[in-house]
């Protein structure tokens, strides 16, 4: 099939909000600096359904939707040498090039490279789309568009992973289990760790280019520590998380959906002494304890507005709040249940096209921060084979998000059920 068109199977979305049509589509072969993906599993993500709602600005149809899912490199054109014909991947959104200026600041997960094409539903070359139906040419989304048997992604935005993980599971971490949990894993933890079991090192910068991991790091650590004096540099040069959450602190998590269920995750492995998860739907609250959830609060059983039922509920506020929605009411809410002084309230869901957050100025003023992010703060190509390591050594829960297989030739019924709620993630294989 190398450099011919493949005719496949893919969901095409021909408009906003009627339902997706199953057709043969032809996939060209990929390009320079591109690669074809088979797709063999995807998982619908909220923000799917969203751009199929019509909301999304970005949303061009007819397009294919998809970018939570895992496959195997069918072919690479001209000028790849990161990944080969047969290597596992997981196609990333947001992609990694490493040169441009977003991915060499250290400051940001975002990448510029492929950026502007993902937005319009073509490829960065010759800004023209690789999908079509019997001629008309059908956009791609996020540059993933995984609702197909094949794909073709920018080079950049594939993440090659072990080939013995289970691609029916790691295909989650192509979106909402890192984004949840990514803003989480805790540095300032790291650092209580090493001095505890350090008593004479006094200041702890951590200097690694590669993902760090506590586990790997600890021999390390012990071994600088015997033969060197007592301030030891470790620097994160990737992990550049959004809200390090310290052991004891208290996380309010609006939205119990996947994304909302691993920043819980997260909130529990980073020590979070209360974890409380706010939804509307009470089917959530038992699925959420097995995430770390403490305390359910459902704002339909309150009168008072749901920012105040938090305040009264600690002392005063929240230390970190998490939106995982896509509500602006909501978002307003998480910033102002957060503690007076030093409060910080992460945006993670995605709000439609004219939707405006707004507060009094007076909420920042008095020390609340209010901060979003992408993908949890992870660089995809250097973080994702790390996050698919983490699972396989059981560090990081996946399985637990699945609650449906479906076909594709169930995508609209997957929509359906996404929307009644009484699910997570559901998987479609191909
Ligand atoms: P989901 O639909 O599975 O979960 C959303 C949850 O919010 C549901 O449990 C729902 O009952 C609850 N909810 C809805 N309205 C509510 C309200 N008014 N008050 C309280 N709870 C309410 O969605 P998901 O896949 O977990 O995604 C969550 C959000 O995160 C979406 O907006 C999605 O687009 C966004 N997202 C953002 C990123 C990112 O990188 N920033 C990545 C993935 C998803
Ligand atoms: N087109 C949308 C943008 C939506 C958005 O913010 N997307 C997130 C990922 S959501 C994954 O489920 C994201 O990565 N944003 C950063 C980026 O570069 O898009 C809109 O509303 O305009
Ligand atoms: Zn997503």
């Amino acid at each position: 099939t190398q450099g011919q068109v493949i005719t496949c199977k893919a969901a095409v979305a021909w408009e906003a909000n009627k339902p997706l049509v199953i057709e043969e589509v032809q996939v060209a072969p990929p390009q320079a600096g591109e690669v074809r993906v088979k797709i063999l599993f995807t998982a619908l993500c909220h923000t799917d359904a969203y751009t199929w709602s019509g909301k999304d600005p970005e949303g061009l149809f007819p397009c294919i939707l998809g970018h939570e899912a895992a496959g195997i490199i069918e072919s690479v054109g001209e000028g790849v040498t990161e990944v080969q014909p047969g290597d596992h991947v997981i196609p990333c959104y947001q992609a990694e090039c490493r040169e441009c200026k977003f991915c060499k600041s250290g400051k940001t997960n975002l990448c510029g490279k492929v950026r502007a094409a993902t937005g319009v539903g073509v490829m960065m070359n010759d800004r023209k789309s690789r999908f079509s139906v019997k001629g008309t040419p059908i956009y791609h989304f996020m540059g993933t568009s995984t609702f197909s048997e094949y794909t073709v992604v920018h080079d950049v935005s594939v993440a090659r992973i072990d080939p013995k993980a289970p691609l029916e599971k790691v295909c989650l971490l192509g979106c909402g289990v890192p984004t949840g949990i990514g803003h989480l894993v805790s540095m300032v933890e790291l650092g209580k760790l090493i001095l505890n079991h350090q008593p004479s090192i006094s200041i702890i910068i951590l200097i690694t280019s590669a993902p760090y991991d506590t586990g790997k790091m600890a021999p390390y650590i012990s071994r600088v520590a015997a033969t060197t004096p007592s301030i030891i540099l470790l620097c994160l040069g990737a992990v550049w998380n959004t809200a390090k959450v310290e052991a004891g602190s208290i996380v309010a998590v609006f939205g119990l959906g996947t994304v909302g269920l691993a920043v819980a995750e997260g909130a529990k492995t980073a020590g979070a002494s209360r974890i409380i998860g706010i939804d509307i739907d009470s089917k959530k609250f038992e699925i959420a304890k097995n995430f770390g959830v403490t305390e359910f609060v459902n704002p339909k059983d309150h009168d008072k507005p749901i920012q105040q039922v938090i305040v009264d509920l600690t002392d005063g506020g929240v230390d970190y709040s998490f939106e995982c929605i896509g509500n602006v009411s909501i978002m307003r809410a998480a910033l102002e249940c957060c503690h007076k002084g030093w409060g910080t309230s992460v945006i993670v869901g995605v709000a439609a096209s004219g939707q405006e957050i707004c507060t009094r100025p007076f909420q920042l003023v008095t020390g609340r921060v209010w901060k979003g992010t992408a993908f949890g703060g992870f660089k995809s190509r250097s973080q994702v084979p790390w996050l698919v390591e983490k699972y396989m050594k059981n560090e990081i829960k996946v399985d637990e998000y699945i609650t449906h297989n479906l076909t594709l030739a169930e995508i609209n019924k997957a929509f359906d059920l996404m929307h009644e709620g009484g699910c997570l993630r559901l998987l479609s294989h191909h």
